[in-house]
């Protein structure tokens, strides 16, 4: 029971309702409930657990409500079938839910999941042969001193638009000071209503998040140096630095980091114009599930202690980039730790000068 005690421990508990078989060693039948923190539903989860766990053919959803069970058809080894219906994550307790003829709740698709954010985060869409062995791997100095002895290691994700993953970026102190100092601040993360001008609590986004604003700690000061060195970008505009804590079953849709153009309101908050770029460290490695999937693009990539991701949300342009859709994939097993550093366009004028070609 002790996984139940620590979901009801959480701020809000995402259900979840599916079927997990066991495909090697000894199985285990175990039986849960879950009582929501609204105290409106029950779910149960149904668990074949074994030493190894891993998953076969299985259904796995998310919801206030438990989601029609409709077998996959054609059930694969070692993977996971995020919703055999609509192939995809489908996000209930929202307005989501659609009204079967025969009166049942059926898991609908969030329409800002992005089409393929199911089939990503199942392992059923993976990035084609030939997009992935253009991609390479090098070590980069940028011309900084420092960097010729100690270069960064840089791993291509995606050719265009430009998605990177370096490795070994964030040190086992620096960590452990992140997860230490944001714990006691940790809230369930919010999303923005454009409607409202407010942030609230939806089910996009299952996870805690907490800020760290204290720009003078030595070790993100020394965070925020190295995003310029792997960047190459000013991060004086930047936002603080934000941790996010995702448990058992937490996830984050897919969306954008941008703020839309037309969201005034929100850039006119900022006064550091649009959100330039994005860098993405990983803090943990993470047992199952909880890739980061970019949903337009087909690329998916696995949390792996001290990597970071970057890439660019707006294009030279100054437009955001529609094709860097991206969310976090269900925790299946285990939790993830990320932190964010979101960076501006002020200062980045003659690091990045723009353009007014439409498609740049
Ligand atoms: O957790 C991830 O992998 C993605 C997080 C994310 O997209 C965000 O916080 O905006």
């Amino acid at each position: 029971m002790d996984r139940i005690r620590q979901l009801q421990g959480l701020n809000r508990i995402p259900a979840v309702c599916g079927e997990l078989q066991a495909i090697r060693g000894k199985q285990l039948r175990r039986e849960y409930k879950l009582l929501l923190d609204t105290g409106a539903a029950i779910n149960i989860i149904k668990e074949h657990r074994t030493p190894e766990f891993s998953l076969q053919g299985s259904m796995f959803s998310l919801g206030y409500k438990p989601c029609k069970h409709v077998p996959p058809a054609t059930p694969r080894k070692n993977s996971l079938t995020v919703n055999a219906a609509t192939e995809e994550i489908c996000v209930n307790g929202d307005k989501d839910i659609k009204e079967e003829a025969d009166g049942s709740d059926r898991c609908a698709l969030h329409p800002y999941a992005g089409p393929k954010y199911g089939k990503l985060c199942s392992g059923e869409i993976v990035l084609p042969a030939d997009v992935q062995k253009k991609l390479k791997c090098r070590y980069v100095s940028r011309g900084i001193p420092f960097l010729k002895i100690a270069p960064f290691k840089e791993e291509e994700a995606y050719l265009d638009p430009r998605i990177v993953v370096y490795h070994d970026v964030i040190y086992e102190e620096e960590i452990e000071f992140l997860k230490r100092s944001s714990k006691p601040m940790l809230q369930s993360a919010k999303v923005r209503n454009v409607k409202s001008n407010t942030e609230e609590v939806a089910m996009k986004r299952v996870a805690s998040n907490a800020w760290i604003s204290d720009q003078a700690n030595k070790h993100v000061k020394l965070l925020r140096r190295r995003v310029e060195d792997m960047t190459g970008l000013t991060a004086d505009t930047s936002e603080n630095l934000q941790i996010v804590y995702y448990d058992f079953g937490g996830y984050y849709i897919g969306h954008f980091d941008f703020v839309k153009e037309w969201d005034t309101r929100f850039l006119e908050q900022f006064g550091t114009g649009n959100r330039i770029a994005t860098v993405l460290f990983y803090m943990n490695d993470v047992e199952k599930g909880g890739e980061t999937v970019f949903t337009e693009l087909d690329v998916s990539i696995r949390p792996k202690k001290g990597s970071a991701v970057f890439w660019y949300n707006l294009k030279r342009n100054g437009k955001g980039d529609n094709s860097t859709r991206h969310g976090a994939c269900p925790i299946i097993s285990g939790k993830k730790w990320i932190a964010t550093i979101w960076l501006h366009e002020h200062g980045q004028e003659f690091i990045r000068p723009c353009t007014l070609l439409e498609n740049e």
